[in-house]
């Protein structure tokens, strides 16, 4: 419990055996539950984590909406606060706190962890990977008049106000799903600097051109879907 409030915590994963035991290691104590959502691991990240004593859940369509959505059937309704979190290691699980305090203390629904708003993170990204970020949350201003400056996947939001967005996307499209949906259910969202690094083992999405290519593609169809 984090001052009262259930924190669940969600990390999908698609072979990380390299880097989850770190992950798991570093979230803080107040963690009332975790959900590791296997997305058809070939290594042994499944069993790692329940050796460490993990609920891990499986879903075999790849895609890292698919992933959460099949650990959302799993999550508690004791749930007050949901955090996301990745699995290889590149963002910081011990920071958790800062995503936390402004839905504990001044009623936010959504907190988003920036990596953009830190230059010692922001240098961990691909030169794509930030175009692409800077176009689609211009756009959502532009559209929505939200301002995000990142779609980083490190973020806590208030289980109650999620469950109006429904989302739906099953791959590369959840994270922007999600702050366009805040912005159109005018949910009172915000950023906070996180601290990013370079992520153990392979880069899969946005250290390869056909990673960033199909993810690039995948939010603006999400942003002109949304729109219309
Ligand atoms: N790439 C990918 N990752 C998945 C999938 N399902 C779950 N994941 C997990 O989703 C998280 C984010 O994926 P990453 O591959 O780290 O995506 P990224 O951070 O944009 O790019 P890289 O870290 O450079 O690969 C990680 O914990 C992955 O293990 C999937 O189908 N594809
Ligand atoms: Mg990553």
């Amino acid at each position: 419990m984090y001052n009262q409030h259930y924190i669940t915590v969600i990390i999908p994963v698609l072979n990380e055996e390299k880097s989850i035991q770190k992950v798991l290691e570093d979230i803080p104590g107040f963690v009332d539950s975790i959900i590791i959502s296997d997305n058809g691991s070939t290594d042994n990240t499944a069993r790692i984590a329940e050796s460490l004593g993990v609920q891990v859940v499986s879903e075999p369509e790849r895609g890292y909406g698919a992933a959460c959505l099949k650990a959302l059937e799993h999550t508690s309704n004791r749930t007050d606060i949901l955090v996301f979190l990745d699995g290889d290691y590149s963002d910081y699980p011990e920071e958790m706190g800062l995503l936390l305090n402004p839905i504990v203390y001044h009623n936010y629904d959504v907190v988003i962890g920036s990596r953009m708003l830190k230059a010692e993170s922001k240098q961990h990204l691909t030169p794509v990977a930030g175009f692409g970020n800077w176009l689609s949350t211009r756009l959502i201003k532009l559209i929505w008049n939200y301002n995000f400056t990142d779609l980083g996947p490190f973020r806590a939001v208030r289980y109650s106000s999620f469950q109006k967005l429904e989302m739906q996307d099953r791959n590369f499209g959840w994270t922007i799903e999600l702050q366009i949906k805040a912005a159109k259910h005018k949910l009172n969202a915000k950023e906070i600097p996180v601290s990013y690094r370079q992520r153990i083992g392979e880069s899969k999405i946005s250290g390869t051109l056909m990673g960033t290519v199909k993810a690039g593609t995948k939010i603006l169809y999400l942003i002109f879907k949304e729109l219309f």
